[in-house]
């Protein structure tokens, strides 16, 4: 089972995506997914002129002798150029392995550990009626956990906030716009917002209280911080929002430095969820080991792939650190199809992010994940189950994109 042909596809229906599809000489093919969102080309560049030659003639099924090789054999470890372009190999072989053995990747895995993956869903409004109408929106749509995104009094737009009545109202034209802030502006530059923590923390604490008056206490609520708070900042934050009985608050501080979770530890027992920047299991060495989080943010797409994933989770594991992978559209339905056979395998799955593709990006890529009451499948198809369709890919050249930055009143660039 020879490797005999590897392409990189960019695609963008709606948003860019950038796919391995390896072939093997007994005909069988498999999918990965190197998306960097923002920075997509970079990993098609790595892929291409670096990776790509390599894989010509190795054997298809040494997924853990090809992880290694790429990852010693560069010199140059970690990134998160490196670990998606990785992790785009490490799929595509885990595809063609499930193939192989005519099995989903979950039962090479170890087999289910559950029925499905809870997930949960993006909410969000300009203010707390807009805010109301869209977790009852998510609601009817299934879902059984809801991440809480709100405006700012004094702030005209929020990342992670639908910016307009149009955008909250759902699918048009074959485009689901509700998470217009999402598929990343498409723009010669970055589109400039600007930040004010102290309206933030002090607005914050209203919004989680009328979503509880009105949802009641059983409904998981998420929030995400976006990395935007200092370590103290976000001990008060943490603090505050502890009567609303958060299921986690994510990206609390700046994510490189790892020790400000202590000073957040130390002041609330809100739980914490990081990773989605990180790529290795070495950007967990302290705060798994120290225990100063609860749930594992990364996806397969943006740390190696499934082979290193796992490695990390079963790190967690010891802690009863539990994982919380990063799903929004921005992994294409083969990383998010990875994502649900490994989440489905593990014993410490803990929760996993969900925001639907639009109907153009689900014609290129077709899927055979289910969302039924409130649980992902990632379903039953050799593999990841994933297939592209590469007539309907080549309609959709790449159009470059940023996601916006933040400027502070007085001008100065602030976390993203
Ligand atoms: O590429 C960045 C996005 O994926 C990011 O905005 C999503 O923070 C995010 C989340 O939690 O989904
Ligand atoms: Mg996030």
């Amino acid at each position: 089972m020879k490797i005999e042909k590897a392409d990189v596809i960019v695609t963008s229906p709606d948003r860019n995506f950038v796919t391995l599809r390896l072939q093997t000489d007994d005909g069988l093919t498999g999918l990965g997914d190197g998306t960097l969102n923002g920075r997509e080309l970079a990993v098609v560049s790595y892929l291409r002129d670096h990776v790509v030659p390599l894989l010509i003639g190795r054997d298809a099924s040494r997924i853990e002798d090809t992880w290694q090789f790429l990852y010693r054999g560069g010199y140059w470890r970690r990134g998160p150029v490196t670990m998606a372009a990785i992790a785009a190999v490490d799929v595509a072989l885990w595809d063609i392995k499930g193939k192989a053995a005519g099995m989903p990747l979950y039962q090479l895995l170890g087999g289910a550990c559950r029925t499905g993956l809870l997930a949960y869903g993006h909410a969000s409004g300009a203010d707390i009626a807009e805010l109301t109408e869209s977790i009852r929106r998510h609601l009817e749509e299934g879902y059984r956990a809801i991440r809480v995104q709100s405006g700012v009094p004094g702030l005209h737009s929020v990342y992670g906030v639908a910016s307009s009545a149009n955008a909250r109202t759902g699918s048009q034209a074959g485009t689901d716009t509700r998470y217009d802030y999402e598929p990343a502006r498409r723009n010669d530059v970055p589109v400039q917002e600007t930040w004010d923590t102290g309206a933030y923390l002090r607005h914050l604490p209203s919004v989680f209280e009328a979503v509880r008056a009105e949802f009641g206490a059983g409904l998981p609520l998420l929030h995400d911080a976006h990395h935007r708070l200092t370590p103290i900042q976000a001990a008060r934050l943490g603090k505050s929002l502890e009567p609303y009985d958060l299921f986690w608050l994510e990206d609390c501080t700046p994510a490189e430095n790892q020790e400000a979770l202590r000073l957040v530890r130390q002041h609330t027992t809100i739980p914490l969820a990081i990773g989605e920047v990180f790529n290795t299991i070495w950007d967990y060495q302290v705060i798994v080991r120290e225990q100063l989080i609860d749930y594992v943010r990364s996806a397969v797409t943006h740390a190696g792939g499934v082979t290193h994933l796992r490695k990390i989770l079963d790190y967690a594991a010891q802690y009863q650190i539990k994982s919380g992978m990063h799903g929004p559209t921005d992994v294409s339905p083969v990383g998010m199809a990875a994502a649900l056979h490994l989440g489905l395998a593990i014993h410490n799955f803990g929760i996993q992010e969900y925001m639907p593709h639009s109907e153009r990006t689900s014609q290129v890529f077709r899927q055979s994940c289910t969302f039924e009451g409130g649980l992902l499948h990632p379903g039953e198809r050799p593999g990841i189950g994933v297939d592209l369709d590469l007539d309907e890919s080549g309609k959709y050249p790449y159009q470059r994109a940023y996601l916006p930055y933040n400027r502070l009143s007085d001008g100065t660039i602030h976390d993203w």
